[in-house]
């Protein structure tokens, strides 16, 4: 499956080998990037627009005239002679064929200012929903991903790398939800669904993008991992029965299978609804670990959020009819913890690209007035120690360690 996909790779990645610089674009912000001058005479002029690596990449770029440029002093002040260039800020979304992770490729895509690159697991769904939500061609390319196989996720970084394109941020957001499911269903190397796809095909993914990163050239680098209340027992959301809580990870040691122990990462009985509130336990302790790991060497922004409860997306598919209707008015009108896809993609993006919201390390949340604010994680979603040892486990098997 991930060969055969990967085989009609080429000809949509062209779609990005193509471009050209976006003359349709307003030359005024400076998107999600706030510099001192110094900085930006350092970036722009001599990495972007005189390497060799630039050139051969053929990236859109945007020119920014000093005069133009209104929105943000920074430029204003740069040089008013100089021309400078900055070229578009590529985002990897996983999941990005519905629900979340498009509303935020939209978002995105709105500012003119980023190339998407829609990882996503069905190829032909992804490309009906970027046409149906508006998304302009030169601002997304889709790519194969299917994160329940750890294969597809390295044929995907292979693929990516082979496109030549930079990698600015990373957004761990797809991931999927089985609460009605009695038995436990597996990815192909035989881990239990849930959690092998919202976290150890993401950890495989960030692990390896991790190096691309590191390399990009842009002035703010990020990698988001979407967390939850839900797996935060700190609120009521969180004291929905089923809890999480992933024990010892004795089921994890022994590879979320019940052939060595169990499906669940505590070591118990199967249920859906547990396994993927556990996942985003896992989600929100990998994004510490990878700030303690990387951030002071790397200067990447590590984040999660909890973008409110978007009640109405795809990832309660399985749920019973009941719940799927009853749910979207419970969160509008009892808990208020509704919130609309368009909303939580601003959101997202923001987290994506805010030059206010650079600080590593946090779980970001947003009030009713839909500001932001740093939120705290139950004890065991920080749990430093858990999080050392869910890496190390999650290393071992994704074949890392
Ligand atoms: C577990 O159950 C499952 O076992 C597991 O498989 C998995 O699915 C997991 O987290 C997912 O859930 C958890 C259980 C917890 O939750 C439920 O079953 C609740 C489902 C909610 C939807 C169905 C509700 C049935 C409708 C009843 C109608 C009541 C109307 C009252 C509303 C007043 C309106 C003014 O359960 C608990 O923790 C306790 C359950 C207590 C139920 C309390 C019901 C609260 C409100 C339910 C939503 C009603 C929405 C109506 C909106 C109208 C707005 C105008
Ligand atoms: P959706 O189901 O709409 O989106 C999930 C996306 O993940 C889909 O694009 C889906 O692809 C993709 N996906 C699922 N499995 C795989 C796989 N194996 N490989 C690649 N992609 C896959 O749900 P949401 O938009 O609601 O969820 C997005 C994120 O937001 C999740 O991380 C979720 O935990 C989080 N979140 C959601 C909340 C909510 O209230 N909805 C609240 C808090 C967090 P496909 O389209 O092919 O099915
Ligand atoms: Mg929850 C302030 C209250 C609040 C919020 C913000 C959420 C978010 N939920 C709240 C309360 C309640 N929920 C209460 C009081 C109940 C009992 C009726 C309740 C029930 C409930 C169920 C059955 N809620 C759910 C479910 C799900 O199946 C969803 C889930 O747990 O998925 C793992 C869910 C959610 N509630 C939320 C959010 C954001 C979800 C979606 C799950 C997620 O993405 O984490």
């Amino acid at each position: 499956m991930a060969l055969q996909a990967a085989s009609i790779l080429p000809s949509t990645v062209s779609i990005y080998k193509e471009g050209k610089s976006n003359a349709s674009l307003k030359e005024t912000g400076f998107f999600g990037v706030s510099v001192p001058n110094n900085h930006l005479k350092a970036e722009f002029d001599c990495s972007l627009i005189k390497s060799k690596e630039f050139r051969k990449r053929e990236l859109p770029v945007r020119t920014i005239r000093a005069q133009t440029a209104t929105t943000t002093p920074a430029i204003t002040e740069a040089a008013p002679e100089a021309k400078k260039t900055l070229r578009k800020c590529v985002v990897v979304i996983t999941g990005a064929s519905s629900g979340l992770g498009l509303a935020t490729a939209k978002a995105l895509s709105e500012t003119g200012q980023c190339h998407v690159i829609m990882a996503c697991r069905n190829f032909l769904k992804a490309e009906r929903a970027a046409k149906t939500a508006g998304i302009p061609k030169e601002n997304y390319t889709v790519m194969h991903l299917d994160l329940a196989s750890l294969e597809s996720v390295r044929q995907f970084v292979d693929t990516f790398r082979r496109s030549g394109m930079p990698l600015d941020v990373l957004v761990c957001n797809a991931a999927v939800y089985l609460p009605t499911a009695k038995e436990p269903t597996y990815t192909a190397e035989g881990f239990e669904l849930s959690v092998g796809t919202n976290h150890l095909g993401h950890f495989l993914l960030a692990r390896l993008l991790l190096d691309d990163l590191k390399k990009s050239d842009y002035p703010t680098k990020r990698l988001i991992i979407v967390g939850s209340i839900t797996g935060n027992t700190n609120t009521l959301a969180g004291n929905v029965p089923p809890k999480a809580n992933l024990g010892d990870l004795r089921g994890l040691v022994g590879g979320l299978n019940d052939l060595n122990s169990s499906p669940m990462i505590d070591g118990g009985e199967f249920d859906g609804a547990k396994a993927y509130k556990d996942s985003k336990v896992c989600n929100m302790l990998t994004m510490q670990e990878l700030h303690r790991r990387y951030h002071e060497e790397t200067g990447i922004t590590f984040a999660s959020l909890y973008p409110g409860c978007i009640a109405e997306t795809g990832l309660f598919r399985n749920h019973i009819p009941l719940f799927r209707t009853l749910f979207p008015p419970f969160q509008k009108y009892i808990t208020k913890g509704y919130v609309s896809e368009e909303e939580a993609g601003k959101r997202l993006a923001q987290v994506v690209s805010d030059p206010s919201l650079t600080k590593s390390g946090v779980y970001w949340s947003w009030n009713k007035n839909s500001s932001s604010f740093e939120n705290q994680l139950s004890k065991e979603a920080s749990n430093a120690e858990k999080a050392l040892k869910l890496w190390e486990i999650s290393e071992k098997l994704v074949g890392l360690a």
